[in-house]
């Protein structure tokens, strides 16, 4: 069992104890445009935003503030401001547009919103079009209402409020891959839960680390993965605006990334670009936000001389609960629940299944699932189990096997497919940069399997490309597997944290 203090601020565990343990002259971040700031200047940047924000805003504890950025080091000072000034932030990602957006302020009802000064505009059109009082706050760029021109006014040394432990310190949205946006809701004591967990027992950052991550820091898989971790460390975290798979294989060789986290389409496509070498300098790699699939794992660390750190999360659980390092590591398996998580396997009927059966994935942990005012709070936390969208089952010796996402197991002529089974041996066809597979309604056979499927560079999809395409699978699966219908696309349609949306692929194929 964690304990924890009664007050206890998480931004202040985070940049202050830093500091005070590994001194402000520390290399807190550094980015791929050549800025680096000190783990002082970090705490620095971070009390400026706080006093903006009380002395200039008027925020009082409790109040929520909504933050928008790509990854850069003022979205990290914006963050740890809040956070430190009793705030709660809400994390938003760049790629939102205002349609994504409103429904997420419309909930969380922030006051004022910190927007890096080159995505105002969707804000703004939310505001204005709901008539909102919500005071958009630019940073990064030029003027005097600028909060980097603020903060620039303010001396820093802001003491940061007592919050409780059990205050809410984080609002992170999720659309999860089904597309209408709930709000999860965590306490100052699950920042630093995750890293007492997945960070410590799993992930083992030390100080001369050199983190990177492509998730955006609006999803709390890189939330974790640029902040909580990093800097409960020591580390030295690399924050790249955007970058391409590729770019980031050369990004990671030439700023001497140690750890890097990614999700499997990168390594996938780092693998396909001949790139792969470029990450042999790294200590840590992680591959999480999906399923890794065996072939493309196993390419990998054959490639980079290191095993891959797989890990299932979730935004209602805030990071990584079932994962595994080192020799822990078993060919297949996601992983064993990490240390402080148990997990079990549930059937339709809610009770808990034994080894071999396929069920629902479910979660019990120092972190836990509170939906912002929501009833689908009911359908996830059942007895006290958090009860995931997906299908896994465990072996005798507690490791997990993932199957598929609940809703993405494919039942054609009584047979159950799991459809990432299906797109991993697709993606194994050597002109298939990537695919992705989900039921087609059929009057025959229920359902048959429908694989949308993107091409490498040059290659012609046409009849004869498909048809090849159905008999190499035949090969590698059992054939009532195969996709009787392949479609060819030139990219497949991902949410801004870059999860598959197989429900959009859904409604071509349903229509
Ligand atoms: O697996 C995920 O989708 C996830 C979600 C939140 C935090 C971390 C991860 C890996």
């Amino acid at each position: 069992l964690l304990q924890y203090p009664e007050r206890l601020n998480a931004a202040a565990e985070l940049v202050d104890v830093a500091v005070a343990t590994f001194g402000p002259d520390r290399p807190a971040i550094r980015t791929d445009s050549g800025e680096t700031w000190s783990y002082g200047e970090l705490q620095r940047h971070a009390d400026q935003v706080a006093q903006v924000l009380v002395e200039d805003l008027g925020l009082e504890p409790g109040n929520r503030v909504l933050l928008r950025s790509p990854n850069n080091p003022w979205m990290v000072a914006c963050w740890l401001g809040v956070l430190k000034a009793g705030g709660i932030a809400v994390t938003t990602m760049a790629a939102l547009r205002a349609r994504d957006l409103a429904p997420v302020v419309s909930k969380a009802r922030p006051a004022i919103a910190l927007v890096d000064h080159r995505f105002t505009a969707e804000v703004e059109t939310v505001r204005d079009s709901g008539a909102l009082d919500l005071a958009v706050v630019p940073f990064g760029g030029p003027g005097e209402g600028d909060l980097t021109a603020l903060c620039a006014a303010k001396p820093g040394g802001f003491a940061a409020v007592a919050t409780a432990a059990d205050d809410v310190a984080l609002f992170g949205p999720t659309s999860g891959s089904t597309g209408t946006p709930k709000i999860t809701t965590h306490f100052h004591r699950d920042l630093l839960a995750i890293d007492a967990t997945f960070g410590q027992e799993v992930l083992k950052l030390t100080p001369d680390d050199v983190v990177a991550c492509t998730a955006p820091l609006g999803f709390t898989f890189g939330l974790g993965m640029l902040v909580v971790f990093p800097f409960r460390a020591g580390a030295c975290v690399f924050l790249v605006e955007s970058a391409t798979p590729t770019q980031l294989a050369d990004l990671v060789a030439e700023h001497g990334v140690t750890a890097l986290a990614t999700a499997p389409t990168a390594y996938r496509q780092i693998l396909k670009s001949g790139k792969i070498e470029k990450l042999r300098g790294l200590r840590v790699a992680v591959s999480a936000g999906e399923h890794i699939p065996r072939s493309v794992r196993d390419e990998t660390e054959a490639a980079i001389g290191l095993k891959i750190i797989d890990g299932i999360g979730a935004t209602e659980l805030l990071h990584i609960f079932i994962s595994a390092a080192g020799d822990d590591i078993r060919p297949g398996a996601t992983g064993k629940p990490v240390p402080g998580f148990r997990a079990t396997i549930l059937g339709p009927d809610g009770k808990e299944l034994p080894p071999g059966a396929e069920g629902r994935l479910a979660v019990i942990g120092p972190v836990g699932c509170r939906y912002l005012d929501d009833e689908r709070q009911a359908g996830y936390v059942v007895d006290g189990w958090n009860v995931t969208g997906d299908t896994f089952y465990r072996d005798q010796d507690g490791y997990f096997f993932y199957c598929s996402r609940t809703d993405d197991m494919i039942v054609s002529s009584g047979y159950n497919i799991g459809g990432p089974e299906v797109e991993s041996a697709v993606n194994t066809h050597p002109d298939v940069a990537e695919s992705a597979v989900v039921a087609k309604p059929d009057a025959d056979r229920g359902s048959i399997v429908c694989a949308f499927v993107v091409l490498v560079d040059g290659v012609e999809g046409d009849a004869a490309k498909a048809k090849e395409i159905q008999d190499y699978v035949k090969q590698q699966l059992a054939p009532y597997k195969y996709p009787r219908e392949v479609r060819f696309c030139t990219s497949l349609p991902r949410n801004p944290s870059g999860k598959l949306q197989r429900y959009v692929l859904r409604q071509h194929v349903e229509r």
